[in-house]
């Protein structure tokens, strides 16, 4: 097959993920992209494919650990050697209160957030511990520096992936594996649209009054990563638009 590095992508059917995507296949990555959306994720994968990259689409939710671990075990040896893992799969649900929001929501963040994370790093990274090689870059969040108002259990999943990420490096220390967590700002993708349940409306005003970060900004910073020379383990990168200086301290125009 392809002697390429393969990058494995979660949640590549929008926003940084998406973004990801075509910047490690631009950057000469064969892909192993996973998502939920297979319609989404077969259509980014055909696209990618016409221009030359390899890419295998593995339909689950990350938050099916058996699911996951079929997807896994059915690919083949050589796409198992994975030289970098793009732990992106994840998403914020309400900005209620702590005491008034809905035990539904905080589930479904812990379980995709933290727990599919950690799914899919016990997949993936014995083997590249044994090869003595590879690269797992977690999406963190600014959100997991320190709780915003609402935030509450979002901003804790995002401190949590940043925990899990040090304990990882250190757990990896002996093998050449690095282990990068990006802690992005605003970033105008989905996001939003899916913290507010659909509602669009409510979703706008984030992005106004300030130029937002975009997927490819994020996906930027994973390249640069990545590419790195062998002996540069990025650990950890905080990016902000600009006029954001917190998860809390925003300047908006009017
Ligand atoms: P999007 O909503 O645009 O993309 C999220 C991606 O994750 C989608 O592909 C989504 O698939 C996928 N996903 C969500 N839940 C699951 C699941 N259970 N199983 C498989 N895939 C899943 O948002 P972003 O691109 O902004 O979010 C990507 C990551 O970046 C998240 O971890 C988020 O917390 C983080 N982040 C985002 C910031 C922002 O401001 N946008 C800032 C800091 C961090 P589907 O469409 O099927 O739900
Ligand atoms: C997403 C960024 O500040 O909206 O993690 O929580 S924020």
């Amino acid at each position: 097959m392809m002697n390429k590095q393969i990058a494995l992508i979660t949640g590549a059917t929008s926003g940084i993920g998406e973004a990801c995507a075509r910047k490690f296949a631009e950057g000469g990555y064969n892909l192993i992209l996973t998502g939920r959306n297979a319609q989404k994720l077969n259509a980014i994968a055909a696209e990618l494919q016409q221009t030359g990259v390899e890419v295998v689409a593995l339909v689950f939710d990350v938050r099916q650990a058996e699911a996951a671990r079929k997807a896994w075990e059915g690919l083949d040896a050589a796409w198992q050697q994975v030289d970098v893992l793009i732990n992106n799969a994840g998403l914020a649900l309400g900005l209620e209160k702590e005491y008034e929001g809905d035990p539904t929501d905080w589930e479904i963040m812990i379980d995709t957030n933290i727990k599919g994370l950690l799914t899919m790093t016990r997949l993936v990274v014995p083997g590249m511990v044994a090869r003595n090689q590879g690269h797992v870059i977690n999406i963190g969040s600014v959100a997991g520096d320190a709780a915003y108002a609402g935030g509450n259990v979002y901003c804790a999943t995002k401190a949590a992936v940043k925990t899990i990420s040090d304990g990882l490096r250190i757990d990896v220390a002996e093998s050449a594996v690095r282990v990068t967590t990006i802690k992005p700002g605003l970033v105008e993708t989905n996001f939003s649209v899916v913290r507010f349940h659909g509602d669009t409306e409510r979703a706008k005003p984030v992005y106004q009054g300030i130029e937002p970060l975009t997927g490819a900004d994020i996906a930027d910073v994973a390249f640069y990563a990545a590419s790195a020379p062998k002996h540069v383990q990025i650990a950890e990168v905080l990016v902000l638009a600009t006029h954001q200086a917190s998860g809390s301290v925003i300047y908006r125009e009017k």
